[in-house]
């Protein structure tokens, strides 16, 4: 009961912000209060991960036009991570949504369709709008239903949408957001690669790292304790085949923004410096940039000439979020560039097996007791990373690896257990196996 009503405060706050006259109920489908105790629904067979949304290109257009922009909110069940499944709100699909890239000037008419497979209402804030509510009032739209608005860009930059029906955050955190570019009018300068990533927070009903399938969760988005901190939607959804790619020479851009709900992002580029940021998506870039801050809600853009081959991984540099999956891979072709980048020495002894020679690797707890046992306990999956390690792998490579196969829901997994059984070990319980 208190629960509900805490629901009921939010929900209120959201009516007046707003000025609705009702309120959406949390889907039958949906575990709203409850992040514990059930049992996740198997995996449906086949089940994917979302496909990847495009970047949009380049308006190329000198004049103002009327641009139609239509989007359609639907429930998607998809891959979070391996073996774990997530029902998705979406806009058309896929989490970021689409992105809508107009011209400064444009007038911009907006539908919105809402499935009528959908559990709720459902709507559309684009922080690039002028008007009250960003649309967000105009465009309540029931399962079935349709609205369309229009509004003119003012401003160039690059803006955060999302769904604002209450409770806002709630339908955020199943994937509803987007980013809406407005070009300046001659556009910025030419580059070579355009790219589109948004960082999202997760939080899942049950153990997030069981197999199974797993609904949005309310007490824990409101406590921001996010299972998963992610960019486009899933753990690895830019890694391997689909990491970002590019050359030697060439100058890259990336949108990004934070769909959030909660968490925002000190985007990092490891072994990279920026060359530009339009902090915010504002029209005065800052130079040579190491990490920037991108609030919830917020965009920025991010320009980067590559100079050296190689994988590059992109963080949220709040770093406990890459073991929640924030991270996405830049793999870089061309010729070696000494001039700029080179080793010179590495005196490391080859290392050729053996528990002991990988506790310097990881420090868990597990393995600096010696307790081991069973093909997943700790030491087997630490030993999968160690042995890429020690053998010579591109530690990048190794993250892919981690992030594409199972082995980050299974160390978050075996560090939970070992975190307890070192809380045991302290209060003096048995350790024994
Ligand atoms: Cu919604």
């Amino acid at each position: 009961m208190k629960r509900n009503m805490a629901f009921s405060h939010y929900c209120l706050a959201g009516l007046l912000l707003l000025g609705l006259s009702s309120c959406a109920k949390l889907p039958s489908g949906s575990s709203g209060q409850q992040s514990g105790g059930a049992k996740a629904v198997a995996l449906p067979v086949g089940l994917m991960r979302l496909p990847q949304p495009q970047v949009a290109p380049p308006v190329n257009r000198d004049n103002p036009a009327i641009v139609s922009v239509e989007l359609e909110t639907k429930v998607v069940t998809a891959l979070m991570a391996d073996g774990v499944g997530y029902t998705y709100w979406t806009y058309n699909g896929t989490v970021p949504g689409p992105m809508i890239r107009v011209r400064q000037g444009d007038t911009v008419e907006l539908t919105l369709k809402n499935s009528l497979d959908s559990p709720v209402s459902h709507s559309i804030d684009s922080h690039g709008v002028t008007g009250p509510g960003g649309g967000g009032k105009l465009t309540q739209t029931l399962p079935g239903g349709t609205s369309v608005f229009r509004f003119k860009a003012l401003n160039p930059g690059v803006y955060i949408y999302h769904c604002a029906t209450p409770m806002i955050p709630h339908h955020i955190s199943h994937g509803l957001y987007g980013l809406m570019v407005v070009e300046p009018p001659k556009g910025w300068p030419k580059v070579d690669r355009e790219f589109y990533i948004m960082q999202g927070d997760f939080y899942l009903s049950g153990d997030p790292t069981q197999p199974g399938m797993h609904e949005a969760v309310v007490d824990k988005m409101l406590k921001e304790e996010p299972d998963y901190v992610v960019f486009n939607g899933s753990v690895g959804a830019l890694s391997e085949e689909n990491a970002l790619r590019a050359n030697v020479g060439e100058t890259v851009r990336v949108f990004f923004g934070v769909g959030g709900p909660n968490t925002t992002s000190s985007v990092h580029l490891i072994g990279e410096i920026f060359d530009r940021v339009y902090p915010e998506g504002a029209s005065e870039p800052l130079s040579n940039v190491q990490s920037h801050l991108v609030p919830a809600g917020a965009a920025a853009i991010f320009e980067v000439k590559l100079d050296v081959p190689g994988t590059y991984i992109l963080v949220d540099h709040s770093l406990a979020r890459l073991h929640k999956g924030a991270a996405a891979f830049l793999t870089v072709e061309g010729p070696e560039n000494p001039a700029v980048f080179q080793s010179v020495v590495n005196t490391s002894p080859s290392i050729s097996g053996g528990h002991s020679s990988y506790s310097h690797c990881v420090g868990m707890p597990g393995l600096r007791s010696g307790r081991f046992s069973g093909e997943n306990d700790e030491y087997h999956v630490i030993d999968a990373v160690c042995r890429l390690c020690t053998t010579g792998t591109d530690p990048t490579t190794i993250w892919q690896r981690w992030f594409s196969n199972s082995l980050l829901r299974a160390i978050s997994k075996v560090s939970v257990a070992s975190a307890a059984n070192n809380a045991g070990a302290n209060s003096g319980k048995d350790q024994s196996r």
